[in-house]
């Protein structure tokens, strides 16, 4: 059985983090650890899935490379829903280059992801460089940055010895690094968030590598804090009820994981 864990509150005055301690809190006032991965093309479909699926999240994540009809005006209409709904945007942009270069990628193009992302995340493969260049931009914003840990695809490359390589160089950037994707939970240190993609309300894989777990494995048995749910919710002949049971199963997955006596103060 694995060892009960604080309650998001309580967690966010361990945090230095302002962002992490932002989110927490807004995990805890909401009763919400989910997470949408919006994986659509059209900037009116996403904007439709804020404002219909907001009111459950904590967090929404974007591909914003994937949408056809991008204008800057999408990602300012997102931000206006996301402010109004109280959730946050997480860009999964997975930058992955040298300091320099992802700075630039960070901060301008036709995306300006810094601009209005809270969050984005990293692969921490090229070295400790990919977080000084993003954090020359975010830094200054109040931004957080999440690193790949662990990906939830079959025979990914990403073993055990690089995720703890990767908290080490998490643990030499707390002003910028806020947590983890990954599949566990990695550290005993109670103020990284870990958000776990690969999600659904049972086992399984789809057709490309895709492997799930559930929200009660993710969160109870490996203790990470944030499911993070596509197609599950996307592909359901009723999106917003889907999103309502994802939140659900989370929430009570949380409240299992967290001492019996502040679980029953929540219920009551
Ligand atoms: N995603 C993963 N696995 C990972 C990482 C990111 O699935 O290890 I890092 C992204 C890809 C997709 C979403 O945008 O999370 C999961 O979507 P589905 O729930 O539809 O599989």
């Amino acid at each position: 059985m694995p060892t009960l864990k604080k309650t998001y509150a309580q967690r966010s005055i361990d945090c230095a983090h302002p962002l992490a301690k932002k989110l927490f809190l807004l995990m805890e006032n909401k009763k919400s650890n989910l997470c949408l991965s919006a994986d659509v093309t059209r900037a009116e479909q996403l904007l439709e899935l804020a404002e219909k699926i907001g009111p459950e999240l904590c967090l929404l994540k974007t591909h914003i490379d994937i949408i056809e009809d991008f204008t800057p005006s999408l990602t300012q209409q997102l931000r206006t829903i996301a402010d109004k709904n109280h959730f946050l945007i997480f860009e999964d942009r997975k930058f992955a280059d040298i300091g320099n270069t992802v700075k630039n990628q960070y901060q301008g193009g036709i995306y300006r992801i810094s601009d209005w992302a809270d969050i984005i995340n990293a692969h921490s493969l090229p070295g400790p460089g990919i977080i000084s260049g993003l954090g020359e931009v975010g830094l200054k914003k109040q931004r957080g940055l999440l690193l790949l840990a662990e990906m939830s695809s079959a025979n990914n490359l990403l073993d055990a010895e690089y995720a703890q390589k990767t908290l080490r160089m998490a643990e030499a950037h707390p002003d910028f690094v806020m947590g983890f994707i990954s599949q566990k939970k990695l550290s005993s240190n109670s103020h990284w968030i870990y958000m776990t993609p690969g999600v659904q309300l049972s086992e399984g894989k789809d057709a490309l590598g895709q492997q799930y777990i559930t929200p009660e494995k993710a969160i109870i048995e490996n203790g990470t804090d944030i499911i993070i749910v596509g197609r599950g919710i996307l592909q359901a002949n009723d999106p917003v009820i889907a999103a309502k049971k994802y939140r659900e199963a989370g929430w009570e997955a949380y409240l299992t994981s967290i001492t019996p006596k502040c679980a029953a103060t929540f219920r009551s």
